[in-house]
């Protein structure tokens, strides 16, 4: 067998999405054989020394850095990946792009539309591919959605709604994290978890052209991480809710909050359409609800299917393991890094089943008009 190039790594943050994007490269090969190419986990960037070096053993990196800078100039790194909080992805996104890095960066793209457009063209100049990490496109489940409504199964589509709701800050002495700031995140659960259905909404049913939203923070102050004796102000919202409206036509809903208690992950999703309709919920990822008209007459046996989105005929699977043997929630960004390294080495469109960086901009922009909408009390048409 010929031998397989390798590709150098480089990955900005070490936490939560930091490591899920780590544990996909590494695993890309153990899965998709031959792959496109080898990741190397050339260097890892953190802002604290310790805990980056220790990422980069428990990772599998080659080097570490306390300056970005580094990262992004780096001639081993040849794909730049993006993992760290909202407020660091533009400047160091921009700059690997203008050192003809490609670009993954994690999702939102941006604290608002106003970054995200700057990204976006920065990188439609840029012949460097860019990908913005809305992992859920690439869910087995969502993709057999994509798949059923591409070939028309549900015909004209009427409705979308979806609820992406966590409960992880309902206990009022969680403390002031970055996501619960403005400054660092830009929004709370609109561009954290509105963000996925957003642009589910826009991979799944099409642009959204107007949304009129309501968005809350419950509680005002919360214990600051640094000295629990002292209180900070929360500057995000803790929960919104949207109605929008599509340019085909359809109608819908979204919600995401962290204060749905009980509710740990819990990203549905719901389409309607005269021929029929598809359920999705995230916490069980592995399946797909799907109701089809049935166009014979014994309506008695018309009827929801519970189809395991398990067998090698369904996207993905193929590569992982027998039917039933169920795939997880890491696996996701196994498939979405693996789709971006083959569209880098066989030079192929990111879109449509990947989001782009003008995807993450449209994403933002909607985010805006959901804010917009509820500072104003009115509907907002979505300006792009
Ligand atoms: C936290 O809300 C979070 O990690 C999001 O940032 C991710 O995008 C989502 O997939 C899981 O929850």
């Amino acid at each position: 067998m010929s031998k397989i190039s390798e590709i150098g790594i480089g990955m900005l943050g070490y936490a939560f999405m930091g490591k899920s994007h780590s544990h996909a490269w590494r695993d890309i090969p153990l899965f998709f054989w031959p792959p496109p190419a080898i990741p190397k986990l050339v260097v890892i960037y953190g802002r604290r020394e310790s805990a980056v070096k220790e990422a980069m053993i428990r990772y599998g990196y080659k080097k570490y850095t306390t300056d970005w800078r580094e990262v992004v100039k780096d001639p081993e790194v040849e794909i730049l990946d993006n993992c760290l909080p909202n407020y660091m992805h533009k400047e160091p996104c921009i700059e690997a792009i203008e050192n003809g890095k490609h670009v993954v960066c994690e999702k939102p793209l941006a604290r608002d539309a106003k970054e995200a457009k700057e990204m976006y063209e920065a990188a439609r100049k840029a012949r460097v591919k860019t990908m913005c990490a809305f992992n859920y496109r690439f869910v087995p489940a969502v993709r057999l959605a994509k798949k059923i409504l591409e070939e028309g199964l549900l015909g004209r589509i009427y409705h979308f709604r979806a609820r992406y709701l966590q409960d992880w800050i309902v206990d009022p002495n969680f403390p002031l994290v970055w996501r619960l700031q403005k400054e660092y995140a830009g929004s709370g659960p609109l561009g954290d978890l509105g963000s996925h259905i957003i642009d589910l909404a826009r991979f799944l049913v099409g642009e959204i052209a107007a949304v009129t939203g309501v968005a809350r923070t419950f509680i005002e102050e919360r214990p600051l991480l640094e000295d629990p004796t002292k209180r900070g102000k929360v500057t995000v919202e803790d929960a919104f809710t949207a109605t929008v409206e599509f340019e085909n036509g359809a109608i819908g809903t979204l919600e995401a909050s962290r204060f749905a208690t009980g509710k740990k992950n819990y990203n549905v999703f719901e389409i309607n359409g005269e021929k029929g309709s598809i359920e999705f919920n995230l916490e069980r990822l592995n399946e797909l609800r799907v109701y089809l008209v049935e166009p014979d007459e014994r309506k008695y046996i018309e009827g929801w299917r519970e189809i395991l989105v398990t067998e090698k005929v369904h996207p993905f699977i193929e590569v992982y393991w027998p039917p039933g043997h169920i795939i997880g929630w890491e696996h996701t960004f196994i498939n979405e890094l693996h789709h971006f390294l083959d569209c880098i080495v066989n030079d192929k469109d990111v879109a449509p089943y990947a989001a782009t960086f003008e995807d993450g901009y449209r994403c933002c922009a909607v985010c805006d008009a959901i804010l917009e909408s509820s500072n104003t009390g009115r509907r907002v048409i979505v300006e792009y």
